[in-house]
């Protein structure tokens, strides 16, 4: 039958019927594990976006497939979150009941793509077989000391008396709302990711991962190397520390910053200015980090009345504090040096505060202030003449020696905060004992079940906090009445391990199999969007070495080798969103041409790592192309009744050339994700076995049907769905997938003849053949005895003759 959604269904069920794509563990050492980003069940259905993803990537596996490799590609969902609990809040669906619902329909569509996942290896998030072992590694953290709870500002809305997710602040507004968003305290739980910074940093270097996202994250790691320096408050028994890329300015230093929040504030604030510092406190409140880090704002801050003590020259310098300095970045103080730093030098000149110049530049140059740049040391005393690079380390040298100071490596990477007060997500196991203080849930008590009687709408605290059967337990140390923790885990939590859990997904004992994952992973292929290059890569990068470390992995890095697809956009270039109307949706397109047709339109449209914006041209093109793909078939299927020859000649030679170009190039674009030339590449062998067809008399069928047998499978992994069906109607055996990639030849891509231009006077006058073995002077030769360039010439005088191998004669007359 010709191709069609019926094709598609016809294949997808004898697919399933004989477990064609079924992972076989036998082949362990064969094994690729190719994994794409798992999808969130919120929109209800699957989106372009899905399609591009998965497709094209099960198009690369495939043909990993039909090179030797034993695939393992499965596919879940991430299906936790606050999408869910939102469209809840907002219609009265329970969260569950619309994932779930949605989970259904996307299977479905994701089915109907054909591409090769092991359903029977899916996860789902907020299963409670899935986050039973979430939280079981909640607990493994914090056992290896890597969870703990502090006190944390988040997002506070005055008004709707909640917490906000960040995404839920808009403009230092509330979302819902519209009132100003203030920080708010909070005791939260979080992962100790900065005990991995320095080799999450290094081991990036192993990574076969685009240029652009290992350096988003090192910039997100954000190692520093600075010293820290001691400053005493004067007449008080109090000191602080600053963190400083600087040292070499220390003598510079005119007055000394601390962040609003630091909780020295409270504690050196003279009674004359403490009006004015809280104030100034709450002001600092509302700013967001994205505003405090901004160059551009206008830098304010107040004075505190209290002076600290410069560690070298003793002197009084007045502490400030103000909104630039961060609390959670270095020590949360800052010495401020307005002669070498713009901040600083704009503070300073606000608040008429000194400014003294301790680096100057080269002789003779005349450099403004801010001068930012290293230079030799001036008014600083015993470091006078020295470089910036030396007095660096004579500085903190000499501090050492006082214990004022030491070098220090900072990092700009935060502790990930896990605790969400919402209710779609895997609960805390912990329980809190008035006796016993916080104690983690037994493993054998795990899951501790999310339960679905549960008023979400938000007021202000946790939604399972009001669920008297959820918080009320008893200890399991000492018996006693206890609560439960009333928080959730953020969803990256659960997202951070879900590659562990596919290969083993039934396992009830534990959350994987060590040993066999340990053969099963790392990942070799992950494919997924370039939004998730800092968060989601990093978290699961550190959720490996955690678990790694507590003995349950032996591999370092869960992802070997990572390509991000790009984005479809709208017809119009803008990001495809409900509000603007301009979501394009694939269910039509493959209704109307077959998911075959799609998915090669999706490969020869876009170049896959850039993406652009959708236009469905070409489509109709693709069905074309897949039509004559059908005729050549059907054509050679023809062919085998009449008679033909068993000779080799110059057609069959040209026709081979045809063949093996086609299969190097789709093997190497294949490989580097460049699905449209590969497409092209074909597109240019089924011309060419039409022209072999329609111009050669007396056929080699036999070889013809050869080429039209490498063609599928080329094309199989593109269209497999049509190239399985051709390989039933030309009659060879079940299935096409398990042929083998052909191979190239380089003989074969070796022209005996080459056809050049030849160019008189820079115009393109006319073609010929030369043997592939012709030097120049032969070329030269055969070019100028051409009947045709001849006419041209017509007996002037001919200047020059630069001959470019391969491509074109140059013939200059006069
Ligand atoms: C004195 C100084 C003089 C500085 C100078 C710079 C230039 P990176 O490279 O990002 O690590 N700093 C330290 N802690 C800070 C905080 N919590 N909030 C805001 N700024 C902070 O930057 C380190 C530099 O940023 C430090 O070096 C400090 O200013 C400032 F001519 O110290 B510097
Ligand atoms: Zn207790």
């Amino acid at each position: 039958m010709p191709y069609s959604t019926e094709v598609d269904r016809k294949w997808q069920k004898k697919w399933e019927e004989t477990k064609l794509y079924k992972f076989n563990p036998q082949n362990i050492d064969k094994k690729l594990y190719c994994l794409e980003m798992f999808s969130y069940p919120s929109g209800a259905k699957l989106h372009l976006g899905h399609w591009y993803n998965y497709g094209l990537s099960d198009t690369w596996a495939r043909m990993k497939r039909m090179q030797g490799f034993e695939i393992f590609q499965p596919m879940g969902f991430d299906a936790f979150g606050l999408p869910a609990e939102n469209y809840a809040i907002k219609t009265g669906v329970h969260p569950q009941d619309s994932t779930y619902q949605n989970i259904e329909t996307m299977e479905r569509q994701l089915r109907e793509m054909g591409a090769m996942f092991e359903w029977d290896h899916e996860v789902i998030t907020c299963s409670p077989e899935y986050y039973k072992w979430t939280q079981w590694i909640f607990l493994e953290l914090y056992k290896s000391g890597l969870a703990y709870r502090k006190e944390a500002p988040v997002n506070w809305c005055p008004s709707c008396q909640t917490v906000l997710a960040n995404e839920q602040v808009v403009d230092g507004a509330c979302e819902r709302c519209g009132t100003e968003v203030t920080k708010k305290n909070l005791t939260q739980w979080f992962f100790k990711i900065t005990e991995y910074a320095q080799e999450l940093l290094d081991k990036l270097e192993e990574l076969d991962w685009p240029e652009k996202t290992k350096k988003i994250q090192t910039n997100w790691i954000g190692r520093s190397e600075g010293a820290e320096i001691e400053f005493k408050i004067e007449n008080k028994d109090l000191s602080f520390r600053v963190f400083t890329t600087r040292a070499d300015t220390l003598l510079g230093v005119t007055y000394v910053v601390l962040a609003p929040e630091n909780e020295l504030v409270d504690k050196i604030t003279t009674d004359e200015n403490r009006k004015a510092v809280e104030e100034y406190k709450e002001f600092a409140k509302k700013q967001t980090e994205i505003d405090r880090l901004s160059t551009t704002r206008e830098k304010t801050g107040v004075f505190t009345g209290a002076y600290a003590i410069h560690p070298i020259t003793g002197e009084k310098v007045p502490v400030w504090i103000a909104d630039y300095v961060l609390a959670t970045y270095g020590t949360g103080c800052v010495m401020a040096v307005p002669a070498h730093d713009e901040r600083d030098f704009e503070f300073a000149t606000k608040y008429n505060l000194p400014i003294k110049r301790v680096i100057k530049g080269e002789e003779g140059q005349v450099d403004e202030l801010p001068y930012t740049e290293y230079g030799i040391l001036v008014n600083s005393g015993e470091f006078d003449g020295m470089s910036s690079a030396d007095a660096r380390v004579n500085i903190v040298k000499k501090l050492e020696g006082e214990s004022k100071g030491e070098l220090k490596v900072n990092y700009r990477l935060r502790d990930w905060l896990v605790s969400r007060q919402r209710y779609w997500g895997a609960p805390i196991p912990v329980i809190h004992c008035e006796h016993c203080g916080i104690v983690p849930v037994p493993e054998k008590d795990l899951p501790v079940l999310l339960p679905y009687d549960v008023e979400f709408s938000p007021d202000g605290e946790s939604p399972l906090k009001k669920h008297e059967g959820f918080m009320n337990t008893t200890c399991p140390k000492c018996g006693a009445k206890a609560l439960r923790d009333p928080d959730t885990l953020d969803t990256f939590v659960c997202s951070s391990w879900y590659y562990l859990r596919y290969p083993d997904n039934k396992n009830n004992e534990k959350a994987f199999d060590t040993e066999w994952i340990n053969k099963m992973l790392p990942v070799d292929k992950y494919i997924g969007g370039p939004e998730h290059a800092a968060m989601h890569l990093l978290y699961a990068r550190f959720i490996t070495k955690a678990l790694r470390d507590a003995g349950h992995l032996s591999f370092d890095e869960p992802f070997k080798s990572l390509v991000h697809q790009g984005i479809i956009l709208g017809p119009d270039g803008n990001r495809m969103s409900k509000s603007k109307g301009n979501i394009v949706s694939p269910d039509e397109y493959i209704a109307e041409y077959g998911s075959d047709v799609f998915r090669l339109y999706l490969a020869f449209g876009f170049a896959y790592t850039e993406g652009g914006p959708w236009s469905d041209d070409g489509i109709k093109a693709i069905d074309r192309f897949v039509g004559r793909v059908e005729r050549i078939v059907d054509r050679v299927i023809e062919l085998r009744k009449e008679s033909s020859t068993d000779e080799i000649r110059k057609d069959e030679k040209e026709l081979n050339y045809a063949r093996h170009y086609a299969i190097k190039a789709v093997s190497e674009d294949t490989e580097k994700f460049q699905f449209n030339t590969s497409v092209s590449r074909m597109m240019e062998l089924v011309n060419a076995l039409y022209k072999y067809d329609q111009e050669t008399e007396l056929k080699n069928v036999k070889y013809m049907e050869g080429i039209i047998a490498d063609l599928l499978r080329l094309l199989a992994p593109f269209a497999p769905h049509l190239s399985e069906e051709l390989w039933e109607r030309l009659g060879y055996s079940y299935s096409i997938f398990n042929e083998s990639w052909p191979a190239f030849d380089e003989a074969a891509l070796v022209k005996d003849i080459v056809e050049m231009a030849v160019q008189i006077n820079g115009k393109v006058r006319g073609k010929v053949e030369v043997p592939s073995t012709a030097d120049e002077k032969e070329i030269e030769k055969i070019a100028l005895e051409d009947k045709k360039v001849k006419e041209y010439i017509n007996g002037k005088e001919i200047k020059k003759v630069i001959v470019i191998k391969g491509r074109i004669i140059n013939i200059v007359v006069k």
